[in-house]
């Protein structure tokens, strides 16, 4: 495959887990990928396995001055963008009652404000070349599902489904679509070292398919929404989760 050859895509997490394997589709489909993460070391590691001249920038999407600084990074070493994967995010498996103002406005600092921060400094870049970009927000069925223990979470997470719809209206005119992705319980690096893999027994008897997801189930929706034939679909929300929830 190569149908990304050219093509600029930046993912945003790609340091581990789902975001990973995100990167490692689109390098396989051509695209040059920056790897954007707070974790410096891993971006960097996941970065010089890719190919096509793919880099890493550390970046904490939460901080406007850092997501402002990694486009920088991209005009000077790519000269723009034609993709953007919203994937970064917290993931806390907490009762609802023992998570903290604070806590509450981080989790809606990355999972939420972070997506709006880079979806604002890509799209004006995509804007400001005329591309006809793609951008690919990675949000979660548990939106639908209302799972426990992450309400703040869910919160976020439901934010982004709707600013999946209003920027799709925004952007539109541009020829850029804006589309989400709701994975379900999915055996990422971070979910195998916390509580959450403790659900997937659960998991499988609600799913159509039973089975444990893993990153790699989830890149190929994220790819066929990047390439240039899905140019006619905008605004809309993918669940990839093994028919765990049908809406
Ligand atoms: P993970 O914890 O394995 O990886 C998340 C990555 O994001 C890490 O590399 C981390 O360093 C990075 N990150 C965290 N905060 C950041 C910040 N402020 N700025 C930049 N990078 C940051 O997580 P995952 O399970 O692979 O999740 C990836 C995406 O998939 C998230 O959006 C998550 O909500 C979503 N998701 C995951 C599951 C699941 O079960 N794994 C299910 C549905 C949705
Ligand atoms: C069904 O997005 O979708 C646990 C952890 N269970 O992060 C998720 C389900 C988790 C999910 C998620």
């Amino acid at each position: 495959a190569s149908n990304l050859s050219g093509k600029v895509a930046i993912v945003t997490g790609a340091a581990q887990g789902i975001g990973r394997a995100i990167a490692e589709r689109l390098a396989e489909d051509g695209a040059r990928i920056v790897v954007a993460d707070i974790k410096a070391d891993g971006a960097a590691s996941v970065a010089a396995g890719l190919g096509h001249d793919s880099f890493a920038v550390a970046c904490d999407v939460s901080d406007p001055a850092a997501v402002t600084a990694l486009h920088e990074a991209v005009v000077a070493r790519a000269g723009g963008v034609d993709i953007l994967v919203n994937n970064a995010a917290i993931v806390p498996f907490i009762a609802w009652d023992e998570v903290d103002l604070a806590h509450w406005q981080r989790i809606m600092a990355v999972n939420l404000t972070g997506t709006f921060l880079m979806a604002r400094a890509s799209s004006d870049l995509m804007r400001r070349d005329a591309r006809r970009g793609r951008i690919v927000n990675i949000c979660s069925n548990t939106i639908f599902a209302g799972t426990p223990n992450m309400a703040a979470y869910v919160a976020a997470k439901g934010g982004v489904f709707g600013f999946t719809r209003a920027l799709a209206t925004e952007l539109g005119k541009h020829g850029i679509t804006v589309n989400a992705v709701t994975p379900g319980l999915t055996a990422s690096d971070g979910v195998m070292a916390s509580p959450h893999a403790q659900a997937f027994g659960f998991v499988e008897m609600l799913q159509a398919i039973p089975g444990q997801g893993q990153p790699r189930d989830i890149a190929p929706a994220v790819a066929f929404l990047a390439s240039d034939e899905a140019h006619w679909i905008t605004g809309q929300t993918l669940n990839v989760d093994g028919g765990m929830v049908r809406w």
